[in-house]
């Protein structure tokens, strides 16, 4: 069976991974969850009990949860180089690098924004100060990343590899939530507008935006969640 992808919409971290299976180029289906409403269910929590997207369901059937695990499991598989380094080279220490950056400290800065977000009856005052201690955080995450990136077009040389497909999924939060200016970050800017337009990444845009773009042709198509879910766990004894 081909792999499945498990993305949250909207605007999961998840958006990333589909663009780096397209990269990839081998076959891969993908599941849709509502993160909104599909993730609080005892059925989600047989799947990641953490109640979180992304969810790799890999091609003998295991699950596998968090993104670094997934990025490392389609690594292991990409046996071109198309999305990745051969491991004892200095570009795949480098891609490593910035992808454990951008997965916990540049993402984790936005988890005052998404609180003071979903805390929709809390104390107005308190909501205010997640917001700026939010900004503030992302703001310094946002100048160690624009320190790190170097002269190449993409993040580690002259291709996308797995670090852009995390950074894309996360960098957009930023103007979701008016958090910084992106003009004071020129070199996370220019990468953005490389990045943006490409073809694997405008897929899985349209893909979280719920439309049936053409793609590559590696994805084969979405199975339901409950349907994977159904497949895929086991379900406990009460
Ligand atoms: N450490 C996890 C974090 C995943 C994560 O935070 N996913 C978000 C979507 S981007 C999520 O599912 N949030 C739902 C929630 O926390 O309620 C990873 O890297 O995969």
């Amino acid at each position: 069976m081909e792999p499945i992808l498990v993305y949250g919409f909207p605007l999961g971290s998840s958006m990333g991974l589909v663009a780096a299976f397209e990269w990839l180029g081998q076959p891969y289906r993908l599941s849709r969850v509502d993160m909104l409403a599909d993730m609080k269910s005892d059925a989600y929590g047989r799947l990641n009990d953490r109640r979180e997207t992304p969810v790799l369901i890999t091609d003998d059937g295991r699950t596998i949860t968090e993104t670094l695990a997934i990025a490392r499991w389609l690594e292991a598989r990409d046996a071109e180089r198309r999305i990745s380094f051969d491991l004892a080279t200095p570009e795949a220490d480098r891609m490593h690098q910035l992808m454990a950056f951008i997965n916990t400290g540049f993402t984790g800065a936005f988890s005052p924004l998404w609180v003071a977000l979903e805390m929709e009856h809390a104390d107005p005052a308190y909501r205010e100060t997640l917001r700026d201690f939010g900004r503030k955080a992302v703001a310094n995450r946002h100048a160690k990343l624009e320190a790190l990136i170097s002269d190449t077009p993409f993040l580690v040389g002259d291709r996308p590899t797995l670090a852009d497909a995390i950074l894309i999924g996360v960098a957009r939060w930023a103007e979701f939530h008016e958090a910084i200016d992106p003009a004071a970050y020129p070199r996370l800017a220019a990468l953005r507008r490389r990045l943006e337009p490409d073809s694997a990444v405008r897929f899985a845009q349209a893909i979280e935006n719920g439309e049936a773009p053409q793609g590559s042709g590696a994805m084969r198509g979405h199975i339901p969640l409950d349907e994977v879910i159904a497949r895929f766990t086991t379900r406990r004894a009460a």
